[in-house]
């Protein structure tokens, strides 16, 4: 080999494994090899308004985007995780996702604009959702059932974290509920004061995968990313000490590279979950009662009071409990409520959704009245 060639495979090899320790892979390469390359390729790790912070080796950088792209309609915009091509401190292109993790924003349920924006980007490029649940106020199975169908309909692969295990002595039955709501999934108990648990965490990010911790405020995001750094790089408070309006310690979506490699997306607790308009089935998450409803006398049977239905059934032998189909059917509520928006306008079924309740209140009342009489 020349010394010259010599020379540019070892820049090449260098500048590659600069980017695999960020999560690089050849999906990206390709893409990158069918693009103007006088552009650099980087890894976004931080959105703050109009200036985002790109990682190229160990370096971050702060760069802007491209005017072009903030005009475009696609409503495709950065987002922590993301891969873009870098020219001059500008954003020039925005790699395609492998995934992106992401959910409807909470307040605006009305209106045509909102229609188009209320989809909210969290992270991209995902190896795993880490669910961050805490064994104290925060334990909620429900809401766990309810990140999980959000972290599947983005196609990512969860991974349900029970935080400040060392609350509940020993947390076995948490564990052993918890896999039974979510058939498959790995779920591990996680305290601060057992390095072990957070050692595993590491182990699942070697040497260089992402995972997105999510979940509520005060459930112990921060702290993890803490133990994982060895040092403190984020603030964390505990829930007694969030007096005032800001209720969320973490107010920003950063990603940190991890000093044993792997990375992991910090972020601010989630106050709802909103699950995206585009999900259409629960078949993940509630994979025991979709086998069994598939065995039911009548297709369109709704599990509450019809003969041959093999989903009661299985409640009465105790197969599955009658809690876990409450759950079911909330959230299918939920999903028919979404599927229905897609079809109507959404402030036609809000009118008649405020509707069905006022005559809901109205009966009520008249039930009230008669009891008086
Ligand atoms: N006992 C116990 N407390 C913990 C553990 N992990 C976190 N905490 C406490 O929980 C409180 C909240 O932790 P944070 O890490 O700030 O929570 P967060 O999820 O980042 O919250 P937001 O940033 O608001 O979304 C802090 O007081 C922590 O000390 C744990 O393993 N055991
Ligand atoms: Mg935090
Ligand atoms: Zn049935």
């Amino acid at each position: 080999m020349q010394k010259s060639q010599e020379n540019s495979q070892i820049n090449k090899n260098s500048f590659l494994s600069r980017l695999t320790k960020l999560g690089w892979s050849p999906f990206f390469q390709q893409q990158y090899e069918n693009s103007a390359l006088d552009s650099a390729p980087a890894r976004v790790v931080g959105v703050h308004r109009h200036v985002f912070s790109v990682m190229q080796g160990d370096e971050v950088f702060h760069v802007s985007l491209a005017g072009r792209l903030y005009n475009q309609a696609t409503g495709i915009y950065p987002v922590v995780g993301d891969w873009v091509l870098v020219n001059e401190q500008i954003i020039t292109n925005i790699f395609t996702r492998n995934n992106l993790l992401s959910r409807k924003t909470a307040g605006r349920r009305s209106g045509r604009k909102a229609e188009l924006h209320d989809e909210q980007g969290i992270a991209a490029n995902l190896d795993f959702a880490f669910i961050v649940c805490g064994l104290d106020r925060d334990y909620n199975p429900a809401r766990i059932e309810r990140y999980l169908t959000l972290v599947y309909h983005c196609g990512i692969e969860p991974v349900i974290l029970l935080s400040k295990s060392d609350l509940q002595h020993p947390p076995d039955q948490f564990v052993c509920e918890v896999e039974a709501i979510a058939p498959g999934v790995p779920v591990y108990p996680l305290s601060l004061y057992d390095t072990d648990s957070v050692t595993r965490v590491a182990t699942m990010l070697y040497p260089h995968r992402t995972a997105a911790l999510i979940g509520s405020s005060g459930s112990g995001k921060s702290t993890l990313i803490n133990q994982l750094a060895g040092k403190d790089i984020r603030h964390t408070q505990s829930v007694g000490e969030r007096v005032g309006k800001g209720r969320h310690t973490t107010t920003s979506r950063d990603l940190f590279l991890l000093p044993e490699g792997g990375m992991v997306i910090d972020n601010p607790g989630i106050r709802e979950i909103g699950l995206s308009r585009q999900l259409t089935d629960s078949r993940n998450v509630f994979p025991d009662i979709e086998s069994l409803a598939e065995q039911c006398r009548f297709s369109n049977c709704t599990h509450t009071c019809e003969p041959g239905c093999r989903v009661l059934e299985a409640i009465a032998t105790g197969e599955i409990s009658s809690r876990r189909l409450n759950n079911y059917t909330k959230l299918n509520d939920e999903l028919d409520y979404i599927r229905e928006r897609q079809n109507k306008s959404a402030d036609r079924v809000e009118k008649e959704r405020w509707q069905h309740i006022s005559k809901k209140v109205k009966n009520f009342k008249n039930r009230k009245n008669q009891q008086w009489k």
